[in-house]
């Protein structure tokens, strides 16, 4: 049995060498190995193209190296096999990383002063207490708590919102459809880090993002389809909502034509928040390879039915 990588040639170098000591008894091979795929038992991917699972006929687990797993479309996914996502430290610390600095970024009207610049006009636009600034974050798991634990030293005022109740201390939790009013009411920086489902897509519309409070930003870095671009674009032109550092969207990469790459009031980067970090990835898997083996849960395995 084996094992095969279709990521990128400089993570395999990292990957192989880490399944050679570890996991010595599972040969390591990567998609462009043209030997049989009967043998292969494990399939390491971010791409999901047509006609690839269906290629190894004895597939048994899919590991996506990613968090988000809307790719592998889950309420489609061949229930004979197992998905699971990457919870790995480098991904985690790379997002706190990523939305403490979007955060920083509007609280300070980094975005307001980047015009500014252009306009060559000198102007000071105030500082408003940390504490003043109250953070929503949609998403408590592992990126979203990750987020949150590097925003709590800054001593903003914390809330999240997840489908179950979650407890985190100095965190003001909401759960369910029916609370997302109430928190998002109390939002000055919403951050999106769901992951994309029946449920998610299409959150971010106009309906919701004018529940924010007046002048509110926004930090996307969940997927695109989370948000309805022409609803923020309103929202920013009519002054309701202040600006938005957004990572993601659909399609990657956007038109040329598309808005978001020009509008004075938008950060857009090319889903850039965060990443893998090779070798700790693959020590992720091998672990769940060896769980797998002894019959125990693997970590990150996605729950089919909820897509996520
Ligand atoms: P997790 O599965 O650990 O957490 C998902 C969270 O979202 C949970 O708290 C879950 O609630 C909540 N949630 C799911 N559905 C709903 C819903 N319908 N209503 C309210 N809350 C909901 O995922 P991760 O934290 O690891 O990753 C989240 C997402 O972040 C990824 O799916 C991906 O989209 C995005 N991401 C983006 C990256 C980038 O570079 N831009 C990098 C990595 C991730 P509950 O706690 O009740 O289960
Ligand atoms: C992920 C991503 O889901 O990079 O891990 O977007």
């Amino acid at each position: 049995m084996s094992i095969v990588f279709n990521s990128s040639s400089e993570r395999a170098r990292i990957w192989s060498a880490r399944f050679t000591q570890l996991l010595p008894d599972l040969p390591f091979r990567t998609i462009d190995d043209r030997s049989s795929r009967a043998d292969v038992e494990f399939l390491v991917t971010w791409k999901n193209p047509p006609g690839l699972l269906e290629s190894f006929p004895n597939l048994k687990v899919v590991f996506s190296t990613g968090a988000g797993v809307d790719q592998f479309e889950p309420e489609g996914f061949p229930d004979h096999l197992k998905l699971v996502r990457m919870i790995e430290p480098g991904l985690s610390s790379g997002m706190a990383e990523f939305v403490l600095m979007a955060v920083l970024m509007l609280r300070r009207d980094m975005i307001a002063y980047a015009e500014q610049q252009r306009r060559k006009e000198w102007k000071f636009l105030g500082i408003r207490p940390a504490t003043a600034t109250r953070v929503g974050v949609m998403g408590l798991g592992e990126m979203g708590q990750a987020a949150l634990a590097a925003l709590a030293p800054m001593g903003f005022a914390l809330s999240g919102w997840s489908r179950n109740r979650r407890e985190i201390a100095g965190v003001s939790c909401h759960a369910g459809i029916e609370e997302l009013p109430h928190f998002l009411g109390g939002s000055d920086i919403l951050v999106c880090l769901l992951p994309l489902t029946g449920e998610t897509r299409g959150i971010l519309n106009a309906a919701n993002l004018s529940l924010l409070p007046q002048g509110a930003c926004l930090v996307q870095v969940g997927r695109g389809p989370h948000l309805v671009d022409a609803d923020l674009i309103a929202a920013l032109d009519s002054g309701r909502l202040g600006a938005a550092l957004v990572d993601v969207l659909e399609p990657e990469p956007p038109a040329p034509e598309h808005p978001f790459w020009s509008h004075p009031r938008i950060l857009y980067t090319p889903h850039v928040a965060s990443t893998i970090q090779p070798a700790s990835s693959a020590d992720v898997v091998i672990e769940n390879i060896l769980r797998f083996r002894r019959n125990e849960p693997m970590i990150g395995l996605v729950d089919l039915s909820r897509g996520y």
